[in-house]
């Protein structure tokens, strides 16, 4: 007999002595007994829940002409920035992102409003609303879904140094903001050293207002000048946030000129004349446009090594100082208990020239000043490097995402939210970034840099090798073998113009 084998009459027996009790013979206690474990059984599978969090904070932290060739966390090695370090590396740091216009004016318009410069058509100081009406420009967007949007000095156009001075609104558009505060400074009136470098070959110039290379090594600590001020009211907000969730916009106006920073930064960089230049290439200008040679060169401000390498001193002592004032927010923001549900940005309106090509400022569309620092750290992302081409046009886009607002299908820019949790990815092919004051247009792609001045190329073209040339010394388009690719170019820029102007503005 297979020992398997279970008679039916002692089958029934196995299932009573294994069955439970009839629910009916159960007396109050058993059931209470029972509820009590099924409860403790369940209390012990539920995951801890967390009370509803509110939507992300923003705090979006912009610094004035930074090129990104100055800090630290993009390879300078002279230049400390131990504070944009930190947070670079506690976020995304976005090592190929671009404005969309190479001085303030157009690039702060841009990814204020979510449209391209030729959009808007505001290429000169203005803030856009003349042109977008009633639509949101980014902050009024969070201000519409709940948030307090607080600016705290230069985010629209401000003049530097002159509205700094007088603590005025400059371009800004006041619907953008809940609240809104200016930081007034001295500039280039503060106590120090200072030294005029520009247009100054016999040293008899004295320390000049507008918008010179000036160098002022001040008297006293970081609260004599606007950035100073504006991280004290900054911190000051952090400390009392409460209720909404906020919306902080913090505008820098160093290392833009005049460079005045308290004397502590300068030290570092003393003397100024230890400091590297950048490799200065025989023959360097003799392939560019006439309308490729930047406003300012060492040549047109009559600047010698010496002041050439003073400029760099005092530019990189205005980045300490900034760096300085962002660390202050950081620490504020840590204090205050919001840094986990806070998505903060570190970021300039475009970059700078520091002697490359014997360049110096903006407007030139070549990479040190077309690209901006990016970093971006959002709650629950892990820190990164993104090597996509970005634009700062996406910023509107990208946080109304991570914050869970609704992305309107006017904007212009791209949702870059995926590149948070996948580096690798790419959200497009090129970026794109003018600089109206030249009729100066970029097309910048994976492995090329093309640049036209004009929309019909009158004034020249330049086109540079990005992987055989990374620091733009030769200028192909002249070059038969290069003549397709040109033309391929000159094609790709007209269809990306013609999709800026393809708008719900009306036509520009
Ligand atoms: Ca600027």
């Amino acid at each position: 007999m297979d020992s398997t084998f279970i008679m039916p009459h002692e089958r029934k027996r196995l299932l009573n002595v294994f069955a439970p009790p009839r629910w009916t013979s159960w007396t109050p206690w058993t059931w209470l007994s029972v509820l009590v474990l099924l409860s403790l059984l369940w209390l012990s599978q539920v995951p801890v829940v967390a009370a509803p969090t509110t939507k992300p904070n923003v705090l979006f932290i912009i610094a004035d002409d930074l090129t990104l060739t100055a800090l630290s966390c993009y390879g300078n090695p002279v230049c400390k920035t131990p504070n944009i370090d930190r947070l670079a590396a506690q976020g995304t740091r976005f090592t190929r992102a671009f404005c969309q216009g190479t001085y303030c004016g157009p690039s702060r318009a841009s990814f204020m409003s979510g449209y391209y410069p030729h959009a808007t058509g505001v290429l000169g100081y203005t803030n856009p609303r003349p042109k977008i009406g009633a639509r949101a420009t980014w902050s009024q967007h969070f201000i519409h879904h709940g948030y307090h949007a607080t600016r705290v000095s230069k985010i629209f156009h401000m003049g530097v140094p002159g509205d700094i001075e007088r603590g005025v609104d400059g371009a800004d558009d006041e619907a953008s903001w809940t609240e809104r505060f200016n930081s007034q400074g001295p500039e280039w009136k503060a106590p120090g050293d200072g030294e005029t470098l520009e247009g100054n070959p016999d040293g008899k110039k004295p320390v000049v207002g507008g918008n010179t290379f000036v160098v002022v090594a001040a008297d006293g600590d970081d609260l004599v000048h606007a950035d100073g001020k504006t991280a004290a009211k900054a911190v000051k907000l952090l400390r009392a946030t409460a209720g909404k969730p906020f919306f902080l916009a913090v505008g820098f106006v160093r290392p833009h000129v005049p460079f005045v920073s308290p004397r502590k930064y300068h030290e570092p960089f003393l003397p100024y004349s230890k400091l590297p230049l950048p490799e200065k290439v025989p023959g360097d200008g003799d392939d560019i446009p006439k309308a490729g040679i930047n406003y300012k060169t060492s040549a047109n401000m009559k600047m010698d090594e010496r002041r050439q390498r003073k400029a760099v001193g005092g530019y990189y002592a205005a980045v300490a100082y900034m760096d300085a004032q962002v660390g202050k927010l950081l620490d504020a923001l840590d204090q205050s208990g919001q840094a986990e549900n806070t998505i903060v940005i570190f970021t300039s309106d475009h970059g700078f020239h520091l002697g490359e090509h014997d360049f110096w400022a903006k407007v030139s569309l070549r990479d040190e000043s077309a690209m901006v620092p990016l970093i971006i750290k959002a709650p629950g992302k892990k820190p990164a490097v993104c090597r996509s081409l970005v634009e700062l046009l996406d910023l509107y886009p990208t946080i109304a995402s991570l914050c869970g607002l609704e992305v309107p299908a006017r904007l212009q820019g791209k949702d870059l939210s995926k590149l948070f949790d996948d580096p690798n990815a790419t959200v497009r092919d090129t970026a794109f970034s003018v600089a109206p004051s030249s009729q100066g247009f970029l097309l910048r792609d994976d492995h090329w840099a093309y640049i036209q001045y004009g929309e019909d190329a009158a004034q020249g073209i330049e086109l540079y090798d990005m992987e055989a040339d990374p620091k733009q010394y030769t200028n192909l388009a002249a070059t038969p073998a290069h003549a397709a690719k040109v033309a391929e170019f000159q094609a790709r820029l007209a269809a990306k113009l013609r999709e800026v102007r393809t708008n719900d503005l009306g036509s520009k």
